[in-house]
């Protein structure tokens, strides 16, 4: 069989942290050619067993290649990477964890400055990069031409979800997202808290805990039907006149046991705010427009 001699897009990748550098290994690992540049040039030098070039600054890396990948810890750290660096022509594609506005500020700044923009939000952490069956991706959004161009070798460190033009809709999603887990870890928290000083060992809650979690989730379904429809009430089989009048007993219990309620309280006060507005035959929902201001 003839070898393949079609050479594959190179990438530059600013920043080498653990989640850029996961990423440049799995780059190089499907044999594209890649340079790296990181602030501490030691995390860069590692890679260069595996192939990679290193670049002396952030803009020769930034003129390496077409396609330039960033992964730095926040937007700051973007602005001090890419302050005066030439990005005529480049495709820059900012993976750094950002607010909406930000995303889309960067991308004003990007076209100012002659680049092309994408903005990423990475759901996946460093191990789940190169392991397809993880199941993580990074949505992207901005420039859809972009994209589509990069499709193929964006998604070789992790898939891809594309999610708009509006450059800040990649951040909006991840950041909804993780918020989402946040609520999660933060009732597992709760959870815990309660068996601590039991002779209950933590080890054979957590399956129960994580299976009850997982048979809860298909609930954001129905959510996002009752916002879609408007109507809250549609399907409820848990309203919420009986779910409020269970909470002094969880609120009890805390006490009881030890715990502060501050992370369970105030979400039983929006459930409680919602039922004196009369939404008792809803369910959760309605919390929802308590929330939007
Ligand atoms: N790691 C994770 O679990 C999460 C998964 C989801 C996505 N996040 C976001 O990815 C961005 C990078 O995260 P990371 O895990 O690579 O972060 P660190 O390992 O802390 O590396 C940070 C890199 O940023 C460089 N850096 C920081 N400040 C500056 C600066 N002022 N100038 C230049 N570079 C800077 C740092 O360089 P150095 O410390 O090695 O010199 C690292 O390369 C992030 O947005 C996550 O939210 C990861």
């Amino acid at each position: 069989m003839e070898p393949n001699t079609v050479e594959k897009p190179s990438v530059t990748v600013l920043g080498l942290g653990a989640m850029g550098t996961a990423l440049a290994r799995a780059w190089l690992a499907a044999g594209h050619p890649l340079t790296v540049w990181n602030r501490t040039p030691a995390r860069a030098a590692a890679l260069t067993p595996e192939g990679a070039r290193v670049a002396g600054s952030a803009a020769q890396a930034v003129a390496a290649s077409a396609l330039v990948v960033v992964c730095l810890l926040d937007d700051s750290s973007v602005d001090q990477v890419l302050a005066g660096v030439d990005l005529a022509g480049r495709d820059l594609v900012n993976l750094t964890t950002s607010t909406p506005a930000q995303a889309r500020a960067r991308a004003a700044w990007a076209r100012r400055h002659g680049a092309r923009y994408l903005d990423g939000g990475i759901m996946a952490v460093p191990p789940m990069i190169g392991v397809p069956e993880a199941g993580g991706y990074v949505f992207y959004s901005g420039s859809r031409a972009l994209f589509e161009r990069h499709r193929e070798t964006l998604g070789v460190p992790v898939g891809t979800t594309y999610v708009g033009d509006d450059a800040g809709f990649a951040a909006l999603y991840d950041v909804a997202l993780l918020s989402a887990m946040y609520g999660m870890f933060a009732g597992a928290a709760h959870a815990f808290a309660l068996i601590r000083r039991e002779d209950i060992d933590p080890a054979a809650l957590a399956p129960l805990l994580a299976d009850w979690l997982v048979a809860m989730i298909p609930a954001v379904h129905q959510t996002a039907d009752h916002l879609r429809s408007g109507d809250y009430t549609k399907g409820v089989v848990s309203p919420l006149a009986m779910q409020v009048a269970g909470t002094p007993t969880f609120l009890r219990t805390a006490e009881q046991q030890g715990v502060s309620p501050e992370l369970l309280r105030p979400y039983f006060d929006l459930m409680r705010r919602r039922l004196a507005e009369g939404g008792g035959e809803e369910d959760l929902t309605g919390v929802i427009d308590l929330l939007v201001q």
